[in-house]
């Protein structure tokens, strides 16, 4: 079978895009699961990420055993915490926050870790987490204690993400902010793409189906929504049209 990092990959170069359903821990109950999961499956998302900023311990795995069961799409953690891990997902991003500079999001939880990750068979995705900032104060912002990035600093943006690339990083993900005012603009995401020769993930604050065809257009390889799923489950319908 090939990696979740193959495909991604693959998908990249033959401009096939990708969308991952956010789920978050702390809104949505086991028991809602199987519904929600059907109309996933019925969609176009390709991915399913489960991941908060803020979820106690042992809610994840019991969330992803639940999600497991009803489908076959790659469930990957996007973990705001150590805590989150769990062997029954498939892959995690492991996400190093390159906007801020708090040693702990940038390396430190990531050597804790690592004692656990070695004991699953989660695929590692290197991931270098860039946000940005909206107008309000995002969860991530306030847990992580950094400073969001300026959306009209564009050369620090576009080097920021390719200072991840340098770094070995296999992923950049642009994040404005789980419901975010505003997602990243287009012409972020297409001066970003055009430095990097690694896949672009882009997130926050993605609402309608004409947003995230302008994200694909500008060069997202992979959109990651959730909030308007979770206000809406109509919206599953809304992107299919
Ligand atoms: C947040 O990028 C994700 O981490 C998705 O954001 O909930 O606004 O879709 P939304």
């Amino acid at each position: 079978m090939s990696s979740i990092y193959q495909n991604i990959i693959a998908s990249s170069s033959r401009d096939e895009k990708l969308l991952a359903v956010l789920i978050d821990p702390d809104k949505m109950k086991v028991d809602q699961v199987s519904n929600f999961i059907v109309k996933v499956n019925q969609s176009i998302a390709t991915h399913i990420f489960v991941g908060g900023s803020e979820v106690g311990e042992g809610i994840t795995e019991k969330l992803v055993v639940e999600i497991k069961k009803y489908t076959n799409l790659p469930v990957v953690l996007f973990p705001g915490d150590v805590i989150q891990i769990t062997n029954e997902a498939d892959s995690i991003l492991f996400l190093s926050l390159i906007s801020g500079r708090n040693p702990d999001y940038l390396i430190g939880k990531h050597v804790e870790a690592v004692s656990i990750l070695k004991q699953t068979n989660l695929e590692v995705l290197p991931t270098g987490y860039m946000l940005f900032e909206n107008g309000k104060q995002t969860s991530v912002e306030r847990v992580s204690e950094t400073k969001p990035i300026r959306r009209d600093a564009e050369q620090t943006i576009v080097d920021t993400a390719k200072a991840g690339e340098f770094l070995g990083m296999k992923l950049i993900y642009l994040e404005a902010g789980s419901g975010a005012t505003h997602p990243i603009e287009p012409k972020t995401i297409q001066n970003v793409k055009k430095e990097l020769n690694i896949p672009l993930i882009v997130g926050g604050g993605i609402r309608s189906k004409i947003e995230l065809e302008s994200a694909y257009k500008a060069g997202a390889d992979l959109v990651v929504i959730g909030t308007a799923f979770e206000e809406d489950e109509g919206f599953f319908e809304e992107l299919r049209k």
